[in-house]
């Protein structure tokens, strides 16, 4: 890291380095330098994201689009080329790093008021609609089928038939739950095949902390990273965000009673999102709480896969860890079933 610090076009000189963020995926740390200037530098996962050259060409034409379109300085990160003038650094040992202008801020885990679930929500929906002109061809796919649920049922299937860590059986109740719902897990996916549903430039991992938020007003300034920016579609970020901040509880949370949706902050971020992304249509605004379930129900068959694997995918704070995530979001998925007609009835309203 001390290494890769040194590579890039910096004000000043390094002189500390720290840990930063908590990220599931890329490892991140806060630099500063004597020149009293601040940069977030990063590791790629390169497990996870195979083509980080690609990877870097399409986080950098979708921000300098971005910076095209927004006044405040603040509103689009700005990377820091390397010496080398690119804007990405592979050390010695082939690992790829990237480095970008710390912005001051802060992001939340959850909403601490639904000023700030809506501010998150004003700040997806933006993004997307900022982005409707953009070149969606000839952005690379950084994760292929990403969000492709059915082809993530494919490989759960294939987990549990490898069963490479001997877990499936003791994961029959959560497996039974999830390919009772296959079929209409696979609905988004099928409706994106036929082209019911536009395909649109999204960001794919809209998780509030994806976002940063100004300090003294709260307001949203910029949201964060994009490595997953893809040609996607409009039910997935909207989905993310819901399982993740309209839920009661962390997606780890091992104490499975309190993970319920909160159905006030869904209609909060509902109305943020559907405000900011006015060129939605009128099947996708249809099909919100379908996203919202699909997304979380998609989550939990990510997390029981890599369980089944052997957690190789997202980083594991304990041995059961993605046991726990897999448990805590089919409760979620669960609790929306209960609350399927105030959903719908939410959304509704709102169109
Ligand atoms: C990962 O990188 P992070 O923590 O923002 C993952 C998302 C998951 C999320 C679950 C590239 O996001 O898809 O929804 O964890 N990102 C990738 O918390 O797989
Ligand atoms: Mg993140």
């Amino acid at each position: 890291m001390q290494q890769a610090v040194f590579a890039f076009r910096l004000q000043g000189s390094p002189i500390r380095c720290v840990s930063f963020g908590c990220g599931h995926i890329n490892n991140t740390f806060q630099v500063e330098t004597d020149a009293g200037r601040k940069y977030v530098l990063q590791e790629i996962n390169t497990h996870v994201f195979k083509k980080p050259v690609e990877l870097m060409e399409n986080v950098t034409a979708v921000t300098s689009f971005l910076r095209r379109r927004i006044t405040d300085p603040r509103g689009v990160l700005h990377f820091v080329p390397a010496c080398t003038g690119k804007y990405w650094h592979q050390d010695e040992e082939g690992r790829y790093w990237r480095c970008y202008e710390y912005v001051s801020g802060f992001c939340l885990e959850t909403p601490e008021t639904d000023e700030d679930f809506y501010e998150s929500a004003v700040a997806f929906g933006g993004f997307q609609e900022l982005l409707r002109d953009f070149p969606a061809a000839t952005l690379h796919e950084t994760i292929p089928e990403f969000h492709n649920t059915l082809d993530r049922y494919r490989l759960l299937k294939e987990a549990v038939a490898a069963d490479r860590c001997g877990r499936a059986t003791e994961v029959a109740a959560e497996l039974d739950f999830i390919l009772h719902r296959e079929d209409e897990a696979g609905t988004l996916q099928r409706l994106r095949e036929s082209g019911e549903l536009p395909l649109r430039v999204t960001h794919n991992d809209t998780k509030l902390n994806n976002v940063l938020l100004d300090e003294k007003t709260r307001k949203a300034l910029c949201v964060l990273d994009l490595d997953t920016v893809m040609p996607g579609l409009s039910l997935y970020d909207y989905g993310d965000s819901i399982r993740f901040g309209a839920a009661t509880a962390a997606e780890d949370e091992q104490e499975l009673d309190r993970m319920e949706l909160d159905l006030h902050r869904f209609d909060v971020y509902t109305q943020g999102f559907t405000a900011s992304c006015p060129s939605l249509t009128v099947l996708e605004r249809e099909l919100l709480p379908l996203g919202a379930k699909t997304m979380t129900l998609e989550v939990a068959v990510r997390f029981l896969t890599d369980y089944l694997e052997g957690d190789h995918y997202f980083k594991t704070a304990y041995p059961h860890h993605n046991l726990v995530r897999t448990r805590t979001q089919l409760k979620l998925v669960g609790d929306m079933e209960h609350k399927w007609s105030d959903m719908q009835a939410l959304v509704a309203a709102g169109n």
